[in-house]
């Protein structure tokens, strides 16, 4: 199925732009998983079972379970094997190189493990981006704007006229011949955001930023969405895994991804009816 009918239908059906980060820190994970085989792995699963009614994709950043070594591989493959198959998968791994290269990141990422996406990084251009966005099933996260303070490093560079980030949406757009691409926009940025959603009126727009790096969710929800209240992924990761820091969880995990999906909705139907 292609990326966007997935990505459209689990929204629908589960009425969320959720996406949790399963950015599982080994070091936070509480003690009662603590003995188990695999703590990670554990820890996800349980997650997964208490959460996967209000959402509509997991993004997986692989730092944390390629700081693992090679247990965290094999926490990679049994994490999405636990993952309902409706549900829309993001390899966070923001890839990058030259078109050899590349081909191999993709192939990991979409063919071994099985991902629906994969966040891309287009500072080396269309050939570092190809291999991504080879199967119309899989989409590339291309990095537009970031939600973290080095943003301003580059992504606001006035080039010709405009802000950097700006060429990279367009050439995106330009990229985007088999409607398989998405951008990442932070939600730190909601002013850009509303300018970038105008410009890609039909790209899944992956908004990281909610939650402990404080972006505005009201203003994320209005500029993110497309005109149908739709097509945003609304990621939290601390916020909702780490919610509690002890055994109890996965309790507080579902609580707060509850409420982050409640406080979602009433903003979209405020907006979008
Ligand atoms: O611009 C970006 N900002 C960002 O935080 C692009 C990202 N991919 N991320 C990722 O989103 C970040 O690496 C982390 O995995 C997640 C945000 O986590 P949290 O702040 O909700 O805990």
């Amino acid at each position: 199925m292609r990326f966007l009918e997935k990505l459209k239908l689990i929204q629908n059906e589960n009425n969320s732009l959720l996406c949790i980060g399963l950015d599982t820190d080994v070091l936070k994970i509480p003690p009662s998983l603590q003995n188990s085989n695999n703590p990670q792995l554990e820890f996800n699963k349980r997650i997964i079972e208490v959460t996967s009614d209000f959402v509509c994709a997991y993004k997986l950043n692989l730092a944390f379970y390629e700081s693992a070594g090679e247990r965290g591989y094999e926490t990679i493959h049994k994490t999405l094997e636990c993952i309902p198959k409706e549900i829309i998968t993001i390899a966070d791994g923001k890839r990058g190189d030259i078109g050899n290269t590349a081909e191999q990141y993709a192939k990991i990422i979409f063919d071994d493990w099985k991902f629906d996406a994969a966040t891309v990084n287009p500072y080396m251009g269309k050939d570092s981006v190809e291999p991504f966005i080879k199967n119309k099933n899989n989409c590339a996260f291309i990095l537009a704007l970031t939600s973290n303070p080095g943003s301003h490093d580059f992504q606001y560079l006035e080039v010709s006229g405009r802000p950097l980030y700006e060429h990279v949406v367009a050439k995106a757009t330009s990229w985007n011949v088999k409607k398989n691409i998405g951008l990442v926009a932070g939600a730190t940025h909601p002013e850009e955001l509303k300018r970038i959603r105008a410009m890609v009126p039909e790209m899944p727009l992956l908004i990281p930023g909610i939650g402990t790096q404080k972006g505005d969710m009201e203003a994320t929800v209005r500029n993110g969405c497309d005109k149908n209240g739709l097509l945003a992924l609304i990621n939290v990761s601390r916020g909702i895994i780490f919610a509690s820091g002890g055994n109890d969880f996965a309790a507080r995990a579902r609580e707060s991804a509850i409420k982050i999906q409640n406080e979602i909705n009433v903003i979209r139907n405020n907006y979008f009816g």
